[in-house]
């Protein structure tokens, strides 16, 4: 920042833009695919010099990040927010600093929206929905007895999918969620808590994961308690990683709702936008699919994460 523009072919770091990014954690499939989106586009060949921390899913940590990225003077700050709330303090800042901050991938709940100049990312509502609406359809008028993995408390994605997946079922009295929990969206979490579901409760019809490795832990647990899953109890999740696909196509899963992990791209041009001086949009939001058994079949050979 600061140099001439002029300086002819020299592609020294004083041209390149850099960006401070605040990473949620390696949590799960889909965080791993972030990352890497994220890693390989905001390069130096690409024009960027990138700052990147990984919080551990621990908000004080991603704070931390964020007030040094401050400190360096970075052109742009840009996060995920492992929680929805608590956020202004820092973000006001970044402002008073003149540093743009850009979310990618989870909201906060800040009410003063001139904290942030875009918010990229998947609409997590609509995802809950169509996870319920394929409940709905599957289901008819059978009584099933439903288990809940959420993501991450507090988290937008588990606020949003756990809110979406009930307005979706609601009316449908036969479709009962006996129990819900946090399985922090990791694998191990995942099987530990369904682990728990499968001792207090003989008959669970569904799990409904708010992610992919959470379902997979269930997926393990499942077997481990003598049952199949995707059979007896069948398995719904978010994401559409390659291991959630392969479960799909195997037929341990049953439907997948996608959630795009691959952000680098319009991260960078967003942060391009912001340098250039121009107002990139508010809410930009990442068009997704869904996926059942056959079509996760077809679609895994190609799928690049
Ligand atoms: O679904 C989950 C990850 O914020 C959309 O975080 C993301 C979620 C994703 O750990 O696998």
């Amino acid at each position: 920042a600061g140099g001439d523009a002029d300086a002819g072919g020299d592609s020294g770091s004083g041209d390149l833009i850099t960006v401070g990014f605040a990473q949620v954690g390696a949590e799960s499939g889909w965080r791993a695919a972030n990352t890497k989106s994220i890693q390989d586009t905001l390069t130096k060949e690409n024009g960027f010099d990138l700052k990147f921390s990984d919080a551990q899913q621990k908000q004080e940590n991603q704070i931390q990040a964020i007030r040094s990225y401050i400190a360096q003077g970075v052109d742009v700050i840009a996060f995920s927010p492992v929680v929805e709330s608590g956020w202004d303090a820092v973000l006001e800042e970044a402002k008073a600093a003149d540093i743009p901050v850009v979310l990618t991938d989870r909201a906060v709940d800040s009410e003063d929206e001139s904290l942030y100049v875009s918010f990229l990312g998947s609409d997590f509502v609509v995802e809950g929905e169509k996870a319920g609406q394929w409940v709905v359809d599957e289901f008819g008028d059978e009584e099933i007895n439903i288990v809940e993995l959420q993501g991450t408390t507090g988290s937008a994605p588990a606020n949003d999918r756990k809110a979406g997946f009930e307005s979706a079922i609601e009316g449908h009295d036969n479709l009962k969620i006996i129990a819900s929990q946090t399985g922090n969206f990791t694998r191990s979490e995942g099987k530990t808590v369904m682990e728990g579901f499968l001792q207090a409760n003989p008959d669970i019809d569904l799990v409904y994961a708010h992610n992919d490795d959470m379902g997979l832990g269930a997926m393990e647990a499942i077997e481990a308690a003598g049952k199949v899953p995707g059979v007896d109890i069948k398995i719904v999740t978010v994401d559409a990683v390659k291991d959630g696909m392969q479960a799909l196509a195997d037929g341990k899963f049953n439907f997948i709702v996608e959630c795009s992990p691959l952000l680098g791209p319009q991260l960078a041009e967003i942060v391009k936008q912001v340098v250039a001086g121009e107002t990139p949009e508010k809410r930009i939001i990442t068009e997704e699919t869904t996926f059942t058994q056959e079509q996760a079949k077809e679609a895994l050979p190609d799928r690049q994460y």
